[in-house]
Protein backbone atom coordinates (compact mmCIF):
# COMPACT_ATOMS: atom_id res chain seq x y z
CA UNK A 1 0.00 0.00 0.00
CA UNK A 2 2.95 2.29 1.48
CA UNK A 3 4.49 1.72 -2.01
CA UNK A 4 1.28 2.19 -4.48
CA UNK A 5 0.77 5.59 -2.41
CA UNK A 6 4.55 6.56 -3.19
CA UNK A 7 4.28 5.86 -6.77
CA UNK A 8 1.61 8.80 -7.52
CA UNK A 9 3.12 10.81 -4.94
CA UNK A 10 6.51 11.04 -7.21
CA UNK A 11 4.33 11.76 -9.89
CA UNK A 12 2.61 14.71 -8.40
CA UNK A 13 5.70 15.97 -7.61
CA UNK A 14 6.95 16.09 -10.95
CA UNK A 15 3.89 18.36 -11.70
CA UNK A 16 4.14 20.57 -8.61
CA UNK A 17 8.26 20.96 -9.43
CA UNK A 18 7.92 24.73 -9.04
CA UNK A 19 9.18 27.41 -6.81
CA UNK A 20 6.49 29.23 -4.44
CA UNK A 21 6.28 32.49 -4.51
CA UNK A 22 5.98 35.06 -1.90
CA UNK A 23 6.63 34.31 2.12
CA UNK A 24 3.64 32.44 3.61
CA UNK A 25 2.15 35.53 5.34
CA UNK A 26 1.04 33.42 9.03
CA UNK A 27 3.72 33.14 11.17
CA UNK A 28 4.87 29.72 12.30
CA UNK A 29 3.21 27.87 15.45
CA UNK A 30 5.81 25.10 17.37
CA UNK A 31 4.35 22.06 17.15
CA UNK A 32 6.91 20.82 19.56
CA UNK A 33 5.80 23.82 22.42
CA UNK A 34 2.72 23.13 21.97
CA UNK A 35 2.67 19.93 22.98
CA UNK A 36 5.15 20.11 25.47
CA UNK A 37 2.98 22.82 26.82
CA UNK A 38 -0.51 21.14 26.44
CA UNK A 39 -2.64 21.25 29.70
CA UNK A 40 -3.98 18.12 28.34
CA UNK A 41 -2.12 14.98 29.33
CA UNK A 42 -1.09 13.15 26.66
CA UNK A 43 -1.71 16.36 24.59
CA UNK A 44 -3.71 15.97 21.43
CA UNK A 45 -3.49 16.23 17.58
CA UNK A 46 -6.98 16.17 16.05
CA UNK A 47 -7.11 14.90 13.02
CA UNK A 48 -9.57 15.97 10.21
CA UNK A 49 -9.75 12.97 8.16
CA UNK A 50 -12.64 12.59 4.89
CA UNK A 51 -11.36 8.66 4.03
CA UNK A 52 -8.61 6.37 4.15
CA UNK A 53 -7.75 3.48 2.13
CA UNK A 54 -8.52 0.49 4.73
CA UNK A 55 -11.65 2.51 5.77
CA UNK A 56 -12.83 4.17 2.56
CA UNK A 57 -15.19 7.32 3.35
CA UNK A 58 -15.34 8.71 6.96
CA UNK A 59 -17.68 11.53 6.80
CA UNK A 60 -18.93 13.03 3.44
CA UNK A 61 -20.03 15.89 4.37
CA UNK A 62 -18.36 18.93 6.71
CA UNK A 63 -16.45 21.97 6.56
CA UNK A 64 -12.83 21.39 7.76
CA UNK A 65 -12.21 24.58 9.04
CA UNK A 66 -14.98 24.21 11.33
CA UNK A 67 -14.23 20.95 12.51
CA UNK A 68 -10.66 22.58 13.17
CA UNK A 69 -12.60 25.11 15.47
CA UNK A 70 -14.42 22.73 17.00
CA UNK A 71 -11.03 20.81 18.15
CA UNK A 72 -9.67 23.86 19.18
CA UNK A 73 -12.57 24.79 21.36
CA UNK A 74 -12.34 20.86 22.69
CA UNK A 75 -8.81 21.65 24.07
CA UNK A 76 -6.69 20.16 20.95
CA UNK A 77 -2.71 20.88 21.54
CA UNK A 78 -2.59 20.66 17.64
CA UNK A 79 -4.82 20.43 14.17
CA UNK A 80 -3.42 17.50 11.68
CA UNK A 81 -5.03 17.94 8.36
CA UNK A 82 -4.38 15.27 5.41
CA UNK A 83 -4.10 16.59 2.23
CA UNK A 84 -3.29 13.81 0.17
CA UNK A 85 -5.97 13.54 -2.47
CA UNK A 86 -5.64 10.34 -3.94
CA UNK A 87 -5.83 7.88 -1.48
CA UNK A 88 -6.91 9.84 1.47
CA UNK A 89 -9.73 12.61 -0.20
CA UNK A 90 -7.86 15.38 1.35
CA UNK A 91 -6.78 18.85 0.02
CA UNK A 92 -3.92 21.42 0.24
CA UNK A 93 -6.96 24.10 0.57
CA UNK A 94 -8.34 22.34 3.42
CA UNK A 95 -5.14 23.22 5.78
CA UNK A 96 -5.27 26.43 3.69
CA UNK A 97 -8.50 26.95 5.47
CA UNK A 98 -7.59 25.42 8.67
CA UNK A 99 -4.73 27.20 9.48
CA UNK A 100 -7.09 30.88 8.41
CA UNK A 101 -9.48 29.68 11.22
CA UNK A 102 -7.42 28.41 14.30
CA UNK A 103 -4.39 29.62 16.07
CA UNK A 104 -2.97 26.15 17.23
CA UNK A 105 -0.08 24.49 14.86
CA UNK A 106 -1.51 22.77 12.10
CA UNK A 107 0.37 19.48 10.89
CA UNK A 108 1.05 18.70 7.08
CA UNK A 109 -0.64 14.92 7.03
CA UNK A 110 1.19 13.80 3.62
CA UNK A 111 3.35 11.39 1.98
CA UNK A 112 6.69 13.92 2.01
CA UNK A 113 9.89 12.69 0.08
CA UNK A 114 10.70 16.00 -1.95
CA UNK A 115 12.12 19.54 -0.89
CA UNK A 116 9.87 20.83 -3.11
CA UNK A 117 6.66 19.48 -0.75
CA UNK A 118 8.33 21.03 2.26
CA UNK A 119 8.47 24.45 0.25
CA UNK A 120 4.58 23.74 -0.58
CA UNK A 121 4.21 23.16 2.90
CA UNK A 122 5.37 26.02 4.29
CA UNK A 123 3.42 27.87 0.87
CA UNK A 124 0.02 27.01 2.35
CA UNK A 125 0.45 27.38 5.90
CA UNK A 126 2.19 24.10 7.41
CA UNK A 127 3.65 24.90 11.08
CA UNK A 128 4.83 20.93 10.70
CA UNK A 129 4.81 17.79 8.80
CA UNK A 130 4.77 14.34 8.78
CA UNK A 131 7.94 12.16 7.51
CA UNK A 132 7.63 9.05 7.56
CA UNK A 133 10.53 6.21 8.22
CA UNK A 134 9.21 3.46 5.98
CA UNK A 135 9.17 6.05 3.23
CA UNK A 136 12.42 6.58 2.70
CA UNK A 137 16.24 6.10 3.92
CA UNK A 138 17.13 7.71 7.13
CA UNK A 139 19.87 9.55 5.85
CA UNK A 140 17.61 11.19 3.63
CA UNK A 141 14.83 11.62 6.58
CA UNK A 142 17.46 13.43 8.10
CA UNK A 143 17.83 15.81 4.50
CA UNK A 144 14.45 16.81 4.89
CA UNK A 145 13.77 16.84 8.69
CA UNK A 146 16.81 19.45 8.37
CA UNK A 147 15.14 21.42 5.67
CA UNK A 148 11.69 21.55 6.82
CA UNK A 149 13.59 23.50 9.93
CA UNK A 150 14.82 25.86 7.83
CA UNK A 151 11.40 26.55 6.69
CA UNK A 152 10.81 27.03 10.54
CA UNK A 153 8.44 23.79 10.38
CA UNK A 154 8.66 21.55 12.83
CA UNK A 155 8.44 17.45 12.21
CA UNK A 156 6.75 14.63 13.38
CA UNK A 157 8.88 11.52 12.42
CA UNK A 158 6.93 8.23 11.88
CA UNK A 159 7.97 4.87 12.82
CA UNK A 160 6.26 1.48 13.34
CA UNK A 161 8.82 -0.68 14.13
CA UNK A 162 12.10 -0.64 16.60
CA UNK A 163 14.02 -1.52 13.60
CA UNK A 164 12.73 1.85 11.41
CA UNK A 165 13.59 3.94 15.22
CA UNK A 166 16.97 2.56 15.34
CA UNK A 167 17.66 3.66 11.86
CA UNK A 168 16.75 6.90 12.76
CA UNK A 169 18.70 7.28 16.10
CA UNK A 170 21.80 6.36 14.37
CA UNK A 171 21.74 9.16 12.25
CA UNK A 172 19.97 11.88 14.40
CA UNK A 173 17.88 12.49 17.24
CA UNK A 174 14.54 13.96 15.88
CA UNK A 175 12.47 16.24 18.38
CA UNK A 176 8.97 14.67 18.17
CA UNK A 177 8.51 10.49 17.14
CA UNK A 178 4.95 9.42 16.34
CA UNK A 179 4.27 5.71 16.95
CA UNK A 180 2.31 4.16 14.58
CA UNK A 181 -0.08 1.69 15.80
CA UNK A 182 -1.33 0.78 12.63
CA UNK A 183 0.32 -2.36 10.86
CA UNK A 184 0.39 -1.11 7.12
CA UNK A 185 0.42 -5.02 5.87
CA UNK A 186 -3.35 -5.88 7.65
CA UNK A 187 -4.16 -2.21 8.49
CA UNK A 188 -5.18 -3.70 11.93
CA UNK A 189 -4.12 -1.33 14.79
CA UNK A 190 -3.18 -2.00 18.96
CA UNK A 191 -2.17 0.59 20.72
CA UNK A 192 -0.04 -1.74 23.20
CA UNK A 193 2.43 -1.13 19.94
CA UNK A 194 3.40 2.09 21.16
CA UNK A 195 4.39 0.98 24.44
CA UNK A 196 5.95 -1.46 22.84
CA UNK A 197 8.02 0.82 21.25
CA UNK A 198 8.37 3.73 23.40
CA UNK A 199 10.32 1.84 25.78
CA UNK A 200 13.38 2.38 23.40
CA UNK A 201 12.91 6.34 22.84
CA UNK A 202 15.05 8.56 24.84
CA UNK A 203 13.48 10.41 27.33
CA UNK A 204 13.36 14.08 25.77
CA UNK A 205 12.06 13.05 22.70
CA UNK A 206 8.47 13.65 22.84
CA UNK A 207 6.52 10.76 21.96
CA UNK A 208 3.18 10.68 20.03
CA UNK A 209 0.83 7.70 19.55
CA UNK A 210 -0.91 7.70 16.23
CA UNK A 211 -3.82 5.45 14.66
CA UNK A 212 -6.65 3.54 16.37
CA UNK A 213 -7.12 5.53 19.60
CA UNK A 214 -11.31 5.01 20.19
CA UNK A 215 -11.62 4.77 24.17
CA UNK A 216 -11.24 6.18 27.63
CA UNK A 217 -9.01 3.30 28.16
CA UNK A 218 -6.73 3.89 25.61
CA UNK A 219 -6.05 7.29 26.80
CA UNK A 220 -5.33 6.11 30.33
CA UNK A 221 -2.88 3.11 28.99
CA UNK A 222 -0.97 5.07 27.11
CA UNK A 223 -1.12 8.33 29.84
CA UNK A 224 0.32 5.41 32.28
CA UNK A 225 2.98 5.04 29.84
CA UNK A 226 4.29 8.38 29.93
CA UNK A 227 3.52 9.10 26.56
CA UNK A 228 3.54 13.10 25.84
CA UNK A 229 0.71 12.51 22.80
CA UNK A 230 -1.52 11.28 20.92
CA UNK A 231 -2.87 11.60 17.15
CA UNK A 232 -6.37 10.93 16.80
CA UNK A 233 -9.09 10.73 13.46
CA UNK A 234 -11.18 8.15 13.09
CA UNK A 235 -12.60 8.19 16.37
CA UNK A 236 -13.27 12.53 16.15
CA UNK A 237 -14.94 12.38 13.04
CA UNK A 238 -17.25 9.31 14.03
CA UNK A 239 -18.24 11.61 16.83
CA UNK A 240 -21.56 13.16 17.71
CA UNK A 241 -19.76 16.44 17.92
CA UNK A 242 -16.27 16.90 18.08
CA UNK A 243 -15.84 18.30 21.40
CA UNK A 244 -17.89 15.26 22.28
CA UNK A 245 -15.82 13.20 20.79
CA UNK A 246 -12.82 14.80 22.97
CA UNK A 247 -14.93 14.93 26.03
CA UNK A 248 -15.42 10.97 25.63
CA UNK A 249 -11.75 10.04 25.48
CA UNK A 250 -9.96 12.58 28.39
C1 LIG B 1 -5.01 8.96 12.62
P1 LIG B 1 -6.95 7.24 13.20
O1 LIG B 1 -6.96 5.75 13.30
O2 LIG B 1 -7.20 7.94 14.51
O3 LIG B 1 -7.87 7.78 12.13
O4 LIG B 1 -5.46 7.61 12.73
C2 LIG B 1 -3.60 9.01 12.03
O5 LIG B 1 -2.73 8.37 12.91
C3 LIG B 1 -3.55 8.36 10.66
O6 LIG B 1 -4.39 9.11 9.83
C4 LIG B 1 -2.13 8.31 10.07
C5 LIG B 1 -1.75 8.56 8.73
C6 LIG B 1 -0.35 8.37 8.70
C7 LIG B 1 -2.43 8.92 7.60
C8 LIG B 1 -1.00 8.00 10.73
N1 LIG B 1 0.06 8.05 9.91
C9 LIG B 1 0.37 8.58 7.51
C10 LIG B 1 -1.70 9.11 6.44
C11 LIG B 1 -0.31 8.96 6.41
Amino acid sequence: MLQQILDVKKEEIIKLDREFDGQPNQKKVSLYESLANSARKPALIAEVKKASPSKGIIKEHYVPSEIAAAYEQGGAAAISVLTDQRFFRGHAADLVAVKQMVSLPVLRKDFIIDQVQIRESAHIGADAILLIAAAMEPGKLHELYEYAHQENLDCLVEVHSVDELEGILNVFTPKLIGINNRDLRNFKTDVAHTEAIARHIPEEILTVSESGIKTAEDLKFLREHQIDGILVGETLMRASSPEKGIELLY
